[in-house]
């Protein structure tokens, strides 16, 4: 017989629906009518739906479960290459170390630095000799120079053969008399002129090598202005050496004559002997 006052699933056909319905739902107020309704509502779909829930419950949790453990494998994994990459380096280091790879460069460079050292030793000391070297041919060119300076100084001659050389000037002391003019007409035909005393050295010379027995015309004049001497050059006079008196221009004296005394101011017609000045000429010096 079909007992259709039994229900199928008995043991919830006693329960309350308090029981029957998930925890907290009891909280809503679902008034006295709904509650009519659930318990009008049959119990074995209240049985499924509590089971249907249980499963969706069940399988977030494994799902979710799931992508926790697959991330950490995946991290793990990562950790792991990472680590056997680092122990991979740690083995060739130690491996290089154990056949005296390190050692083995460090010594090369050792090596080669002394290589390059020795290199410039070498340079320096060829650096050195080279030096020597110049320095002793200096010398040896110096001490040629300087004898061939000599012999050339040998060779030289400053002043024509019958002229006397002092300092820097040539000076000719004429044989024979000749007025003033025409001694001076003399001297520039031989390239030079009456001679002009600008020192007291040169004064000096002039007096002890010219005959005090006779008078010399010098380049000396006052012709153009009385009073005003010249010297042939042009040249004022600066420094004058006349004898005690002079000059005194008595009976018209324009040229200046050397004495063995010093200087006189006498008539430019009067024929005198005569001094010619150049200048020397310059040896060649290496
Ligand atoms: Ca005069
Ligand atoms: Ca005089």
């Amino acid at each position: 017989m079909c007992d259709t006052e039994n229900p199928k699933f008995p043991e919830l056909a006693g329960l309350d629906e308090d029981v029957l319905m998930p925890s907290g739902w009891s909280h809503f107020n679902l008034g006295s009518q709904r509650s009519q309704s659930l318990r009008s509502f049959p119990a074995p779909w209240l049985s499924r739906l509590g089971f249907l829930m249980r499963m969706i419950f069940f399988a977030l949790s494994f799902i979710l479960t799931i992508t926790i453990l697959s991330q950490v494998f995946q991290n793990q994994s990562q950790h792991n290459l990472e680590h056997e990459a680092i122990l991979k380096k740690l083995n060739q280091l130690s491996a290089q170390l154990k056949d005296g790879g390190v050692f083995q460069n460090q010594s090369q460079h050792n090596l080669e630095h002394e290589a390059i050292q020795k290199k410039l030793n070498q340079l320096s000391a060829q650096l050195k000799d080279d030096v020597d070297l110049r320095t002793k041919e200096q010398v040896q060119a110096s001490q040629l120079i300087q004898q061939l300076n000599k012999t050339l100084s040998t060779l030289c001659s400053p002043c024509p053969c019958d002229w006397k050389l002092y300092k820097d000037s040539c000076y000719h002391f004429s044989v024979y008399r000749k007025p003033w003019e025409a001694a001076r007409g003399a001297c520039e035909a031989d390239d030079s002129n009456l001679v002009i005393i600008s020192s007291s050295e040169e004064q000096k010379y002039l007096n002890q090598r010219a005959d005090s027995n006779h008078r010399w015309w010098v380049g000396l004049s006052d012709k153009k202005k009385e009073g005003l001497w010249h010297w042939v050059d042009g040249t004022t006079l600066k420094q004058a050496f006349w004898n005690a008196g002079e000059p005194n221009n008595a009976g018209d004296e324009d040229c200046c004559e050397l004495t063995s005394q010093g200087w006189n101011d006498a008539p430019c017609s009067k024929e005198n002997f005569w001094i010619c000045e150049k200048k020397a000429s310059s040896c060649i010096k290496l």
